[in-house]
């Protein structure tokens, strides 16, 4: 089974609100077609999450009455981009079924509390691809908060154990610094535990769920209960499925130890 997250900065402009990239999806779509093994597919919530998210301060649980709207609309706005996404996949001939955070999952101070996993069996059993996504979820001790794909990725990763987890990103790997504002920002070819307090603590936009730092720290845990692990750029054309094939391709490789 492959783990695949598409980030929310690939598959939408992060920085600009409900702003969709249908052609980079397909492309990455048609690219994942190429891979003949199970796959469960995360996505990110992009601009369709991160911005309202931000703004209402969402990540935080409930603190006013205002933010109740700012939640429903959060969740529809998500939907949407989940509904845009799996209509790809279903079109393009890979038959895939929503689990969207709202309903299947609750957080207990921000950490994943529950999620149901037989679903996602179930799924794939009947060869559908199960597709889940960033998401507000139901928060017992807040009220409500942000379910990422990452923490979403790593409960996948200790259950399923996928034999690759692949993270498109919309840069080629991890650097050293931030390729965007950096001219000296390297690419590693590798990220473990001992690299990771060198990497920059900062992030680019609007993002409710942490920076580089923090998501780097989470893929090395999911790392640590899957297979393989890369961090690759989704808009260079092929180098998914180039990664599928199993083929050496340009990215950043993350090695947790194995738990
Ligand atoms: O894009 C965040 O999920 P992520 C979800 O995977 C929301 O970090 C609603 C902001």
């Amino acid at each position: 089974m492959i783990l695949i997250k598409l980030g929310g900065s690939v598959i939408t402009d992060k920085a600009s609100y409900l702003t969709f990239r249908g052609n980079v999806l397909s492309r990455l779509v048609d690219e994942i077609l190429y891979s003949k093994k199970d796959i469960i597919l995360i996505h990110g919530a992009g601009s369709f999450g991160h911005v309202l998210a931000s703004k209402h301060n969402i990540q935080n649980g409930y603190s006013n009455n205002i933010q109740i709207p700012a939640v429903a609309k959060i969740m529809e706005d998500v939907r949407d981009l989940n509904l845009r996404v799996t209509r790809v996949l279903n079109e393009r001939g890979l038959p895939s079924a929503s689990l969207p955070p709202s309903t299947v999952a609750t957080l207990k101070n921000g950490e994943l509390d529950r999620l149901d996993i037989d679903l996602f069996y179930h799924y794939l059993q009947l060869g559908i691809c199960p597709v889940t996504f960033g998401d507000v979820a139901l928060d017992s001790e807040r009220g409500f908060g942000i379910c990422s794909g990452d923490q979403l990725m790593e409960i996948l990763a200790k259950e399923f154990r996928p034999e690759r987890v692949i993270f498109v990103s919309d840069v080629d790997g991890v650097f050293t610094a931030d390729p965007s504002s950096d001219p000296d920002a390297a690419l590693m070819g590798t990220v473990d535990w001992e690299t990771l307090e060198k990497l920059p603590r900062t992030t680019r936009c609007a993002d409710v769920t942490g920076s580089i730092f923090n998501k780097i720290e989470t893929m090395l845990r999911i790392a640590s209960w899957g297979g393989d692990a890369i961090v690759l750029n989704g808009n260079i054309p092929g180098r998914l499925e180039s990664a599928l094939r199993g083929d050496v391709v340009k990215g950043t490789r993350v090695r947790g130890s194995t738990l």
